[in-house]
């Protein structure tokens, strides 16, 4: 079986949320279209506690989009995104939820981030959503949604070392740095993964 992970289409990565992805919002229309071929669909949603490690103003003498090392990682510094409970860590009001049968938060633990719907960064907790996926049967995920140089990325490449098919729907994303977009792309290609124009769906799905 195949499903469709929906990837944080929240208030605050669309245009005039806290760190709005350049055209978030133009990819709702599809997505909801989308989802209407898929047996089971799946969303995420970036979910942080105030005072969270991947926030700038965590950090004193910081700026969003800084680089620091935590635990020995990189981190990047985000403006203060997806707070718990806020309107902009809602879904975006276009987004159709309906046939969303389940929703994955991440980012929960205020000292490590967490860009994946499967694990976070550090790799110390998983969100549950492998065993999840193989307990429904599902063998290939179609990713989209934002940032697709973040989390459809880090999804991506997760669902892959999981051993699942992944098929990263091109237009179906938007992402943050082009630069990063071309850099991701490759990495997925690398891992075995496919890249995919949505119209290309239905043909895909035959085989
Ligand atoms: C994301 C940066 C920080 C994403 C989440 O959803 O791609 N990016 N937190
Ligand atoms: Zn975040």
């Amino acid at each position: 079986m195949d499903a469709l992970i929906v990837t944080d289409i929240q208030n605050d990565f669309c245009p005039g949320g806290a760190l709005p992805v350049p055209g978030g919002n133009e990819i709702i229309p599809l997505v909801n279209e989308l989802q209407e071929h898929f047996e089971l669909v799946v969303a995420t949603q970036d979910w942080h506690p105030r005072g969270h490690v991947s926030f700038a103003s965590s950090h004193a003498g910081k700026k969003p989009f800084d680089k620091i090392t935590v635990d020995g990682m990189e981190q990047i510094l985000w403006p203060d995104h997806c707070l718990q409970g806020s309107r902009g860590a809602e879904f975006a009001p276009g987004l159709s939820t309906l046939r969303v049968e389940a929703i994955v938060r991440k980012g929960t633990n205020p000292a490590v981030d967490s860009y994946s719907a499967f694990f976070d960064n550090a790799r110390l907790k998983s969100t549950g959503l492998e065993g999840y996926l193989k307990h429904k049967g599902v063998r290939r995920v179609f990713l989209c949604g934002l940032a697709g140089d973040f989390c459809v990325y880090y999804s991506t490449m997760d669902a892959l070392a999981a051993g699942f098919g992944a098929v990263f729907i091109k237009d179906a994303t938007r992402a943050i740095s082009k630069d990063g977009m071309e850099a991701a792309k490759k990495a997925i290609l690398a891992k075995g993964g496919t890249l995919i124009l949505s119209r290309k769906i239905p043909e895909l799905r035959r085989l």
